[in-house]
C-alpha cells in the first residue's frame, strides 16, 4: 500500500510509502484522495499528520509521467481537497519536500519540519513551473519577494530558513512522528489559521516586477521557465486565487510539452543514471585520505571539494610536484614527497602535460602506498601506456576533470584493460562523495571530453578560415546559450593562431547567421559523439550529453548535442 493510516489517539497518521522518493504518481494521488474521505468520515479523528516512510518526504510529481497525458486525480485538485478537509492536516517533513511535495504540504493547515529537511520548488530546473498551486500558494505564505526567489531559482531552502520565511510553522528534532503529533494536539487548542489559499498577498508595484523581470531575463539566457514562473507569481499577487490557479495550470501544461522541458528531463535522468551503472558491482576501496598532485586552480578546487566531503587531503603544488620529472631533482625532495603522499588512499594527478607522462607516473607509483588508487589524467596520452610503468597497474584509473576554470563539475573515468573492478568502483565512490557528475568511458582508451573539445575546436577554426572573427563565433555560441564561446573557453589552452589561418583577413566571405554558426558547431559535436559511440569510447549517448553540458557549458535546457541531433531525425 502506498498510503497507510494508523492512529495515535484522536490524531490520525497518514504514512506515504512510495519508494524511492515518494513521488506523486497516480496511485499515491488516489491513495491520498481516498484518505481525505476516510478521515473526514472518522468522527473520532480531530487532526491528521501526513508523514513519509523512507529517505524523504514527497520529492515531487512523478517525472516519468510527464511525457504522458495527465490522469486523475490531478494534483491541484488533491491539494485543494487536503486543504478543504474537515480536519486540519499537518505535514511532517523530513528529507526533501520538493515541487508537488511542497505543494501538498502547503495544502495542509500546518507544516512541521525536521531541522535537516529542505524545502523547495525546483520545477524551473525541469523546464516547467509548479503546476499544483506552487506559484499561487507560496506568495500567500511567504510574501511575493521570497516566493520569487524560491520559484524562479528553484533552489531549496533548509528548514530553519523556511521557518524564518514562514514556509514552515515549526522546526523539530528527534522523532518526527512524535513531534508532529504533539504539534497537532497543541494546535487544536487554538483557533485554526486561515487555509493558505484564503490568505492575502501584498502585491508589489509594477516597477518592482519589471526589475525582477530584467534580472531574471539576464540570468535565464534563453531558458523559458524562470520568466514564465515570474509571470505566474505576478498574476498570483494581483488576481484572485482561482484565476491565478487557472493561469498557472495552463502555463504548466504548455511548458510540460515543450522542447526545453523534454531536454531538461533527459538531463535529469541522465544525471541520475550515470553514477550507478549496472556493471559496477565491486565494493569500492575505503576513501579516507587523498593527495592531489598539481593542477593549479582546478587542483586546488578539487582538493577543497575533497576536504568538504570529509577526506583528509594533501595538496602538492605544481612547483613541488616538479620533483617527479626526473632523478636529477631527486634526493631529499623525492623522499619528502613520498612522506607527504605515502599514506593516501587515493592519489589524483590533477596536473596535465609533462606531469602526467608515463615516466612521472611510474615514479609516483613507487612513492605512494602499494594499494593506493592512482588516478591520472588521460588528455596527454593513452592511459594504457600511462599505466604500464606503474607498479600494480590494476590500481590505476584514467581520470579527467572538466568544468569551469576553477571548479570541477564533471569527472570522466577512463579505465584501462588492467584496471581492477574495485579500482573502478572507487572512482564511482569518489564522484558520489564529491557530489559530482561522473561519466565512464569504454576500454578503448579515448576521452569523451577531450574528443568533443578537439572536434568543436576544429569546427570553430574552420569558421575562422572562412573569414569569421573569433569574437563573432564566441558571441553566436553565447547567444545559443553556451556559458562561454569556444575561443573564450580555450584561452587557457594553446593560443589559436588566427593570423596563420588561410582565409583570415577576408571578412565577408562567410555569411553565416548566429544560428548557422551554432548549428555547425553543435552538429560537429553530435558527429563526434556518434563516432565515440561507434568506437566504444562512449558507452551511452546520454553520457556524451552530460559531458557537453557539465564539461563544456552546453546549455542544459537544450539537452546536449546527441539529444538535439536525435530530435532533428524525423
Ligand atoms: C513537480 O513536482 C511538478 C509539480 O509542481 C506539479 C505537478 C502537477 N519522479 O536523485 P536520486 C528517482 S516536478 C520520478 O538519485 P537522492 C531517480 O530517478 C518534480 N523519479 O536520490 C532515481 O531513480 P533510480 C519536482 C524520481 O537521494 C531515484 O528516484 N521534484 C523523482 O540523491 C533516486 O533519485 C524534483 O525535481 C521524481 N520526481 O536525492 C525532485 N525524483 O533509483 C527531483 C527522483 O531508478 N529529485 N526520482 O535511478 C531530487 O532532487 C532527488 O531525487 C532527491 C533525492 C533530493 C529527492
Amino acid at each position: 500500500m502506498v498510503v497507510n493510516i494508523t492512529r495515535d489517539g484522536d490524531i490520525a497518521v497518514v504514512t506515504v510509502d512510495n519508494p524511492p522518493v515518494n513521488a506523486l504518481g497516480q496511485a499515491l494521488r488516489q491513495g491520498l484522495w481516498d484518505a481525505v474521505a476516510t478521515l473526514d468520515a472518522a468522527a473520532d479523528v480531530r487532526a491528521v499528520v501526513l508523514i513519509c516512510a523512507g529517505r524523504t518526504f514527497i520529492a515531487g510529481a512523478d517525472v516519468t509521467e510527464f511525457g504522458k497525458p495527465p490522469v486523475p486525480p490531478h494534483l491541484p485538485d488533491l491539494v485543494d481537497r487536503i486543504e478543504g478537509a474537515a480536519k486540519p492536516w499537518v505535514a511532517a517533513i523530513h528529507g526533501s519536500a520538493l515541487g508537488g511535495g511542497l505543494e501538498v504540504a502547503m495544502g495542509c493547515r500546518f507544516r512541521v519540519a525536521l531541522e535537516t529537511a529542505a524545502l523547495g520548488l525546483p520545477e524551473v530546473g525541469l523546464g516547467i513551473v509548479p503546476g499544483a498551486s506552487g506559484t499561487v500558494r507560496t506568495p500567500r505564505l511567504v510574501g511575493a519577494a521570497a516566493a520569487v526567489e524560491l520559484v524562479t531559482t528553484g533552489r531549496p531552502v533548509k528548514a530553519e530558513r523556511a521557518r524564518a520565511m514562514g514556509l514552515v510553522d515549526a522546526v523539530v528534532t528527534g522523532d518526527l512522528r512524535t513531534a508532529a503529533v504533539a504539534f497537532a494536539r497543541t494546535a487544536l487548542e487554538a483557533p485554526l489559521p486561515l487555509p493558505v489559499s484564503a490568505r492575502p498577498v501584498t502585491a508589489p508595484d509594477a516597477a518592482w516586477w519589471e526589475d525582477q523581470h530584467a534580472a531574471i531575463a539576464a540570468r535565464a539566457k534563453g531558458e523559458l521557465a524562470p520568466l514564465r514562473a515570474l509571470d505566474c507569481l505576478r498574476v498570483a499577487a494581483e488576481r484572485p486565487f482561482a484565476e491565478a490557479l487557472a493561469h498557472e495550470r495552463a502555463t504548466f501544461l504548455a511548458l510540460r510539452g515543450s522542447d526545453q522541458a523534454a531536454a531538461l528531463r533527459h538531463i535529469f535522468f541522465a544525471e541520475r543514471a550515470a553514477p550507478r551503472p549496472s556493471h559496477v558491482t565491486a565494493a569500492p576501496r575505503p576513501l579516507r585520505s587523498a593527495a592531489v598532485i598539481g593542477g593549479g586552480v582546478r587542483g586546488a578546487g578539487l582538493a577543497s571539494a575533497l576536504r568538504s566531503a570529509g577526506l583528509s587531503v594533501v595538496l602538492v603544488a605544481d612547483d613541488d610536484a616538479a620533483v617527479l620529472r626526473g632523478p636529477q631533482t631527486g634526493g631529499p625532495s623525492t623522499k619528502a614527497m613520498a612522506e607527504r603522499i605515502g599514506d593516501a588512499d587515493l592519489v589524483i594527478v590533477a596536473a596535465e602535460g609533462a606531469l602526467a607522462m608515463p615516466a612521472v607516473l611510474g615514479r609516483l607509483g613507487g612513492m605512494c602506498r602499494a594499494d593506493a588508487v592512482l588516478a591520472v589524467p588521460t588528455g596527454a596520452g593513452d592511459p594504457h601506456r600511462t599505466a604500464e610503468p606503474v607498479p600494480t597497474p590494476a590500481r590505476v584509473l584514467g581520470l579527467n576533470l572538466f568544468g569551469p576554470t576553477a571548479g570541477v563539475a564533471l569527472l570522466e573515468i577512463v579505465p584501462t584493460a588492467a584496471t581492477a573492478p574495485e579500482t573502478l568502483a572507487t572512482g564511482f565512490a569518489l564522484a558520489r562523495a564529491l557530489g559530482r557528475i561522473l561519466v565512464q568511458t569504454g576500454l578503448g582508451g579515448g576521452s569523451i571530453g577531450h574528443r568533443l573539445l578537439r572536434r568543436t575546436r576544429a569546427a570553430a577554426e574552420d569558421l575562422i578560415r572562412q573569414g569569421l572573427a573569433p569574437a563573432t563565433v564566441d558571441a553566436a555560441m553565447r547567444a545559443y546559450g553556451f556559458a562561454l564561446g569556444p575561443f573564450e573557453a580555450w584561452d587557457g589552452g594553446d593560443p589559436v593562431n588566427v593570423a596563420a589561418m588561410p582565409g583570415q583577413g577576408t571578412p565577408g566571405r562567410a555569411d553565416l547567421s548566429d544560428a548557422d554558426i551554432a548549428a555547425r558547431l553543435t552538429a560537429a559535436m553530435a558527429e563526434e559523439g556518434r563516432a565515440l559511440l561507434d568506437e566504444g569510447v562512449a558507452l551511452r549517448s546520454s553520457d556524451i550529453d552530460l559531458v557537453a553540458v557539465h564539461g563544456h557549458g552546453y546549455p542544459r535546457w537544450r539537452g546536449g548535442p546527441m539529444f538535439e541531433a536525435g530530435r532533428q531525425v524525423p
